[in-house]
């Protein structure tokens, strides 16, 4: 495989929040293991280390990879313990890119700030996986706003979670401004994600416009962008890690899905 097809990604941040699970999760959507382990059945590709599955947590990094839509992904799963940091950077010395994976209990956590920061310090380009939208009181939307409380404009929510008595039922694509369900089937946004989605709209325009000069012309003359604009100029601003985008889901759940 071309060299230019390679992607050495990094899940990081605070323990326990669902990197492993997540890693798991893409593997499988990438078909490189048949069926999704669980941590707590001791049975994930990652943590496979006894004290691992003894201890229901990882304690060094763990690499696998898998293919999706021609790249090859080489995901490299960092215990977020902080007796094990220097794993962190570790892996962050090889990673091209971070995935922070965080929970959704509406609060910016230690680990996922560590995270943050160490990716802003050191120029690594990184999104957000807003994780365990299944759980009771799990919240996106107040968890993404604690975190841009820090870091403001930086954090671009590409999609608004359809949460329907506590379950995820779908989501907006903000780009796009269209509701999105499991099938795929794509509808008008409903009146009570109206609000969410265009500070969503807002957030993601604005990260736009401000790493590209052409689109920032356009906002200016139009007051809006394209769908495909807006995910060209965020595209740019991950890159230059002037934009962290978030997504979200339910890791333990995600069976094979694409954005
Ligand atoms: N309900 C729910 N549970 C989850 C989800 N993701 C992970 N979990 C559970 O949360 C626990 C911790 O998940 P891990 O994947 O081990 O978390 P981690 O971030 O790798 O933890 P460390 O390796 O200690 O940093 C396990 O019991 C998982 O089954 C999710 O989306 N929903
Ligand atoms: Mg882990």
């Amino acid at each position: 495989m071309d060299v230019d097809k390679i992607r050495n990604v990094a899940l990081i941040g605070h323990s326990g929040e669902g990197k492993t699970t997540l890693a798991e999760a893409i593997l499988f959507n990438c078909n490189a293991i048949d069926r999704q382990g669980k941590v707590d059945d001791g049975n994930t590709v990652m943590d496979f280390d006894a004290e691992e599955i003894n201890k229901k947590s990882s304690i060094s990094l763990a690499c696998a990879n898998g293919e999706y839509k021609g790249y090859k992904f080489n995901i490299i799963d960092v215990p977020g313990f902080y007796d094990f940091e220097c794993e962190m950077v570790q892996a962050l010395a090889v990673a091209d890119s971070a995935i922070i994976v965080t929970g959704a209990g509406g609060n910016l956590t230690v680990g996922t700030e560590k995270a943050i920061d160490y990716c802003v310090e050191h120029e690594i380009p990184a999104m957000l996986f807003v994780n365990g939208l299944d759980k009771d009181n799990s919240d996106f939307i107040k968890t993404v706003n604690a975190i841009k409380e820090k870091y403001g404009h930086k954090i671009a929510p590409m999609i608004v979670p359809n949460m329907i008595d506590g379950k995820m039922k779908g989501f907006v694509k903000v780009a796009y401004g269209v509701l999105r369900d499991w099938e795929r089937n794509e509808s008008a946004v409903p009146d009570y994600l109206q609000d969410a989605y265009e500070e969503a709209k807002l957030a993601v325009t604005e990260a736009a416009a401000e790493n590209d000069e052409e689109l920032l012309d356009k906002f200016f003359t139009d007051g809006e962008l394209a769908p495909e604009e807006i995910e060209l100029g965020v595209k740019k601003g991950i890159n230059s890690c002037s934009t962290i985008t978030v997504l979200g889901g339910s890791a333990i759940k995600i069976t094979a899905y694409s954005i």
